[in-house]
């Protein structure tokens, strides 16, 4: 073994509570780590991270975002086509998936999402105290993003519940993967349902997935499963995107009143607190050889954790990383990942984050904790259940 051994358990209870420390100590140890709880090994220093990103040729995603091994274990569902696909397969569909997400038709969404996020900004001000979770991080994007893929009004909870069961399929069968899938049937039937060209309004991108297959670019078959991507990261990843800027605001007073007399700052803004606070704490890889990443030779066919998370606080990249510094160039963190798999609807979060906050400083003048904010376990998500908030409206 020519990596240090470390005895930190990413899907462990300590690493979940605090992952911080854990990061610090990964990076201290060395750019290649052998995490002997689950046999794997490890990088969470910044540019190693941004490098297996981007060699998609001998680090895959066929063999799995998370801890399984696809070439070995069974998936729990069917792999996604972008998520878990390797080129050539992956740069079709991809194509295809980035022409009906691109930045210019996101961009077209903007106007409704200005309306809505003021309606619920002001609504939720006027409140005064409020769960910055359930009342606007999460249902923010409820409002929007099902509407903006096509989807009807009912059901939209199961949103919620299927993405809880996708992000925390990439750890270890647990407890909390268990938990997850406990009565995962009625989801997974209502997903797949509205994967369908009949659940899909006529005007959205799930239509547009539908048309490449009318012009048989794809099969009607990966429609559905493109679309099942969308409902797989759209909403539980930006929602607990806007619950740690809720946060972050809330615990920088500073911050939030010089955003509030200047709204041109709410992006970068919402960039740094990407880079603080990304949702997805872990991604995996998976070696196609043998593969030397700064002098440590990993093995064919070995999963490789990739500690996002905190290599967007490495000190090697971000002078003093763990301070919230809205006027940092924060924008090449690793929070939407880099490289052929970057995400694919990260114009429509950074959208959905922008029309929201901005909103929010027209009708919030401060904005502090209620209370303690309850943390919700998840095998790879930083993700928050409640958040008690105080806004004085103005
Ligand atoms: C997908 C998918 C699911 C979860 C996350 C993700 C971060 C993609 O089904 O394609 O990207």
């Amino acid at each position: 073994m020519d990596a240090p051994v470390i005895d930190i358990d990413p899907f462990g209870d300590e690493f979940r509570r605090d992952p911080q420390p854990a990061g610090e100590r990964l990076q201290e140890a060395g750019p290649v780590v052998y995490l002997e709880s689950h046999g794997i090994r490890g990088m969470a220093r910044f540019a190693e991270v941004h490098a297996v990103l981007r060699d998609h040729d001998a680090l895959n995603s066929s063999g799995g975002a998370g801890l399984a091994n696809f070439k070995k274990d069974k998936p729990w569902r069917p792999p996604s086509l972008l998520l878990e696909a390797d080129p050539p397969d992956h740069t079709r569909v991809r194509r295809i998936v980035s022409r009906i997400m691109s930045p210019r038709v996101i961009e077209s969404l903007r106007p409704e999402f200005e309306r809505r996020a003021d309606e619920l900004a002001a609504r939720v001000a006027a409140r005064g105290e409020f769960d910055g979770v359930a009342e606007l991080a999460q249902a923010y994007p409820l409002l929007v993003f099902p509407d903006a893929v096509g989807l009807g009004p009912d059901g939209r909870e199961n949103l919620i519940r299927y993405g809880s069961m996708v992000f925390n399929s990439f750890g270890p069968p647990s407890e909390l993967f268990r938990q997850a899938m406990r009565d995962a049937a009625p989801v997974q039937r209502w997903i797949a349902e509205h994967t369908l060209r009949t659940a899909l309004s006529p005007d959205g991108p799930g239509a547009r997935l539908y048309d490449a297959a009318d012009r048989g670019e794809i099969t009607e078959d990966e429609a559905a499963l493109l679309v099942r991507s969308l409902l797989s990261a759209g909403v539980d990843t930006t929602a607990h995107a806007l619950a740690w800027a809720l946060h972050t605001f809330a615990t920088h007073p500073a911050e939030w009143a010089e955003t509030r007399a200047d709204p041109t700052l709410v992006r970068p803004a919402f960039e740094e607190v990407m880079r603080l606070a990304s949702p997805v704490l872990t991604m995996f890889r998976t070696t196609t050889r043998e593969v030397t990443v700064a002098g440590t030779t990993i093995p064919a066919d070995e999963k490789v954790l990739l500690f996002i998370a905190a290599a967007n606080r490495d000190p090697r990249e971000w002078p003093d990383p763990h301070r919230f510094d809205i006027h940092r160039q924060a924008a090449h963190h690793l929070s939407f990942g880099t490289g052929i798999h970057a995400c694919v609807g990260a114009a429509l979060a950074r959208l959905e984050a922008e029309t929201l906050f901005t909103a929010l400083t027209r009708h919030v003048r401060t904005l502090e904790l209620a209370g303690p904010p309850r943390p919700r376990p998840n095998n790879s998500l930083n993700a928050l259940a409640e958040l008690p908030l105080r806004a004085i409206p103005g």
